[in-house]
């Protein structure tokens, strides 16, 4: 009787464990479905961030490699019917908004950086609404380009498309939580207009890549991403322009 309760006591742990294995073991190109969205307040603490599904923030696209105190950063992702959910965390030695400008060399200031293609058709994205680069402001304003209404391609606030908020942690070494809920528009958006984002649904396949453009003080310095992309012509910043070097993300429950 004693080896069985000794048995007994060494499989509960391990049962314990396999309950939290879907979570863990999630493929990474998959993002969990959640029933409550989390709170945008900068704080990760929601239920909905439960798990350790990090994801890296490793791929230098631009600029030079930052030490991980400059530089570091992961994220998780989730969804539900009316948004992708993103928690990023950052750490970055000097937070920097030189242009105070919001459409002026947003690229320049600390930003993070989503790349959104709804439905994963990769392609030129510059002047059109095939793809969306928002650059998420650390005064919370979302930039990218894309015609106006007059079907003139210039940077623009997409505000309404990305509310996020970020936060840093009192505790050193002072990482940033930045969260926010992507609502999903395809290629029918019409700036100006009225538009009905995309209501995501289990199975469906996205583009999506991030990345942060981290500058302490001056300009631009390091950009690094969630994916490898291949150089073209030695050139790896390319995001901004084709959402081809997206990777793809898979809705699942
Ligand atoms: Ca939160
Ligand atoms: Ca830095
Ligand atoms: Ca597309
Ligand atoms: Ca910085």
């Amino acid at each position: 009787m004693k080896s069985t309760k000794s048995l007994v006591t060494a499989i509960a742990p391990a049962l314990l464990v396999a309950m939290f294995v879907p979570l863990a073991i999630a493929k990474s190109d998959s993002v969990l479905f959640i029933s409550t969205p989390p709170l945008i307040d900068g704080l990760a603490t929601d239920a909905a961030w439960e798990g350790e599904d990090w994801h890296d923030m490793t791929s230098l696209m631009w600029g030079t490699s930052p030490e991980p105190n400059d530089f570091s950063g992961r994220y998780k992702l989730r969804w539900n019917d009316s948004a992708l959910y993103l928690l990023a965390e950052i750490q970055d030695d000097h937070l920097s908004d030189t242009y105070a400008n919001p459409l002026e060399r947003y690229w320049d200031d600390d930003c993070l950086e989503i790349f959104i293609d709804a439905d994963a058709s990769g392609g030129d994205h510059l002047n059109n609404y095939n793809a969306f680069a928002y650059h998420l402001a650390l005064d919370n304003q979302v930039i990218d380009i894309g015609p106006n209404e007059a079907g003139e391609a210039v940077p623009q606030r997409y505000n309404d498309h990305v509310m996020n908020k970020w936060q840093r942690e009192a505790l050193e070494p002072h990482k940033v939580y930045w969260e926010a809920a992507v609502r999903v528009f395809d290629d029918s958006y019409q700036h100006g207009k009225d538009n009905l984002p995309v209501i995501l649904k289990e199975g469906m396949t996205l583009g999506f890549m991030l990345a942060y453009c981290d500058a302490d003080g001056g300009d631009r310095e390091h950009f690094l991403g969630s994916h490898e992309i291949t150089p073209v012509n030695g050139d790896k910043n390319l995001g901004y322009k084709d959402a081809s070097v997206f990777g793809k993300i898979v809705l699942t429950k």
